[in-house]
């Protein structure tokens, strides 16, 4: 590794909190050990592919996962040696309530997530937690067709008050819902609705983001009571939308489009519903059940921060047959200025940098960007310290997407930190597939389940350590946006 040449420009404030995300489902495996129930994703081998079986089978990667309910320790002192401020995981919803509607919580649960907190705290990492990743309880799932039921507040209620009276004193990070705004296009993934997409009603689906909006602000209520230090944020997945052409009703109808994920971040921060989603429901003639206590909750007892994840914009068009592009759950059109991802998930860093600043000026609280990062296929080579893979290119995609972050911190905007996707090789969430990669370190498994589950360091594992330790002064501008400041 060549020695980092400090650059001015690029400024990132101190206690900047550089780390890397995970999520339960996509890391621990263990899917049946020490009392947890099943959630969703144990019954989703192909993620999002096809539709969910019965029961586990064998071929899904997720009940093993990287073993890192085992592995955690060793996973850990490896992320503290690329000098991670911060790590986000979240607790799998299932290991603490196996079933979701039980009154006791499994002990056996709650102790595995204290001692990856005292590894941690050890290395004195700052812990970011998620509350519900895309893991809800497989019971909830079949028995109330998840959170179109409103019992599933209570529920969450209860979880989230056993999570904040154990942990509060050590975790001040916390996070709702993951990317809230994607219930609408994984049901199943999203929001625990078994019922199949094609047979709910858009009326379904808003009653059940109002049920989770309801008991995200129950839950930030009762964990200010419990410790007012802690700070919660909701999770937005950002795409920036373009319009496809200048044309103003793609104009107009790129802004809707973004208002179709603004509209979370609205209610999570302003506390109420936006005129403009009221003209859309009167519009639709959806007409929701909100009670006047819901109303106060809601009102009342806002988020702290907001987070987000980013891979990627769309464009969008009311006036053109133009190709659907690919990624993160979302629709929108493919924007013909950008290169893809291997699968097809647009890559667009200037992006970012314009969220950000959209997000600021519209809600004016802290962000923190929770997700981003490269997909990749990375082969594994020898290198002079053992195996290694020479991901230059994922070098190149997060050294591009942090430029525009600090860009960002200059134009103004309030950044409390940065935690770059699956900085350990995970099982992916859309296509439950090994080899889309992301991680500093590699994990030898491929999507059959073969391979030892050793641990590897990439290059960017270097690459990343230099970054934290010279707080981003090592990144590179590229000439466009050093021009341009
Ligand atoms: C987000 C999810 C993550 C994650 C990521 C990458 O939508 O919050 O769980 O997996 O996308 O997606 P994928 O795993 O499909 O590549």
């Amino acid at each position: 590794m060549t020695a980092p040449s400090p650059d001015p420009d690029l400024r990132f404030p101190s206690g900047f909190l550089w780390g890397g995300a995970t999520a339960a489902n996509q890391i621990e495996g263990a899917y049946n050990e020490d009392g947890k129930g099943l959630s969703v994703q144990d019954v989703m081998p192909r993620g999002i592919l096809t539709p969910p079986t019965q029961v586990p089978t064998p071929d899904n990667l997720k009940l093993e996962a990287i073993d890192f309910y085992h592995r955690y320790a060793e996973d850990i002192a490896l992320l503290a040696e690329m000098g991670f401020k911060v790590f986000r995981f979240s607790i799998a919803w299932s290991r603490i309530f196996p079933l979701g509607d039980e009154t006791e919580p499994n002990e056996e649960g709650l102790a595995f997530y204290d001692r990856v907190l005292d590894e941690l705290e050890k290395h004195g990492i700052e812990p970011l937690v998620t509350i519900s990743h895309y893991e809800t309880p497989l019971h909830l799932a079949r028995t109330y067709d998840g959170w179109t039921d409103r019992r599933l507040i209570g529920f969450f209620e209860r979880y989230a008050r056993t999570l904040f009276e154990r942990y509060g004193e050590r975790v001040r990070y916390w996070l709702t819902f993951n990317e809230i705004n994607s219930v609408f296009h994984e049901p199943f993934l999203s929001g625990g609705i078994a019922t199949p997409k094609d047979r709910l009603s858009e009326q379904d689906l808003y009653q059940a983001i109002h049920h989770e909006l309801v008991a995200s602000a129950a839950s930030t209520r009762i964990a200010h009571e419990i410790n007012p230090d802690i700070r919660i944020g909701c999770m937005i997945l950002a795409v920036p939308t373009y319009p496809l052409a200048p044309d103003p009703r793609d104009v107009w109808a790129a802004k809707q489009a973004e208002r179709a994920n603004y509209a979370f971040g609205d209610l999570h921060v302003r506390g109420e519903y936006p005129g403009y989603l009221l003209r859309t429901l009167r519009d639709k003639g959806i007409e929701l059940e909100i009670t006047e206590a819901d109303r106060a909750l809601l009102r009342e007892h806002t988020v702290d921060f907001v987070s987000l994840s980013y891979y990627m914009s769309v464009c969008e068009t009311a006036t053109q047959e133009a190709p659907a592009g690919r990624g993160n759950l979302m629709g929108g059109v493919a924007n013909p200025t950008l290169e893809a991802s291997d699968w097809g998930w647009q890559i667009d860093p200037a992006g970012l940098r314009t969220i950000l600043n959209d997000y600021w000026d519209r809600w004016g609280k802290p962000l923190f960007i929770v997700e981003n990062g490269l997909g990749a296929r990375d082969v594994l080579v020898d290198g002079p310290d053992g195996p290694t893979v020479e991901d230059d290119y994922r070098i190149a995609y997060m050294n591009d997407h942090l430029v525009q972050v600090a860009q960002a911190i200059a134009d103004g905007v309030e950044v409390l930190g940065y935690t770059s996707w699956g900085c350990i090789d995970l099982v992916s969430a859309s296509t439950a597939q090994m080899s889309k990669r992301y991680g500093f370190i590699y994990v030898d498994r491929d999507d059959d389940g073969n391979g030892t589950l050793a641990r590897y360091r990439k290059k960017s594992f270097g690459w990343y350590r230099d970054v934290i330790a010279s707080n981003g002064a090592c990144l590179i501008p590229s000439p466009q946006d050093a021009a341009q400041g």
